[in-house]
């Protein structure tokens, strides 16, 4: 268990481990620590409500919630707290996170959820948003974000040349 983790990221069952791993990885790059915890809405509403409402008082600045199916995760952790929470849709499923998106993003006026993009593009990208976040009070981070974004520049700039000499 990382040391003084600032951001929570939850996930609704261990089959979405492999997507949310991806927020991890990006977080881990840019040296943020994290916790990633298991609850489901449904299955465990109660730990459910316990990890939620106790995160801001273990010092939790963001959380990023990922589930599939009927995707009440993020939403649920959205209304026992007021920290910033990040909505991961799952792939999988008769409709492969499109009940997920739906589930996540379509939150009631009052209680807030930032939904990113179905599967491992969403959860890389919860990362992110994350950082941008904490960016805001992290001079150190907002830089090494900019660096990140010149990075993404220079790499499609390389491919274009190699795709121009082939
Ligand atoms: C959701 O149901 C989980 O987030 C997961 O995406 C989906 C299926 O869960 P398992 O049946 O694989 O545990 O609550």
């Amino acid at each position: 268990m990382a040391d003084n983790p600032q951001v929570l990221i939850l996930m609704g069952s261990d089959s979405d481990l492999p997507v949310m791993e991806e927020a991890k990885l990006v977080l881990d790059k840019f040296g943020i620590a994290s916790e990633m915890r298991i609850s489901s809405a449904h299955r465990s509403p109660s730990r459910t409500l316990k990890l939620a409402s106790e995160a801001a008082g273990r010092g939790i600045r963001i959380v990023i919630a990922g589930a599939g199916m009927a995707a009440h995760l993020a939403g649920v952790v959205a209304s026992h707290t007021t920290l910033p929470v990040i909505g991961v849709p799952m792939p999988g499923g008769a409709l492969n996170g499109v009940d997920a998106l739906y589930s996540t993003v379509q939150m009631p006026g009052g209680i807030p959820v930032a939904t990113m993009a179905i599967g491992k593009a969403g959860a890389k990208n919860a990362g992110l948003f994350a950082l941008q976040i904490l960016a805001l009070n992290d001079v150190r981070l907002a830089t090494a974000l900019t660096d990140y974004r010149q990075m993404m520049d220079q790499e499609i700039a390389d491919k274009d040349a190699a795709l121009l000499k082939a």
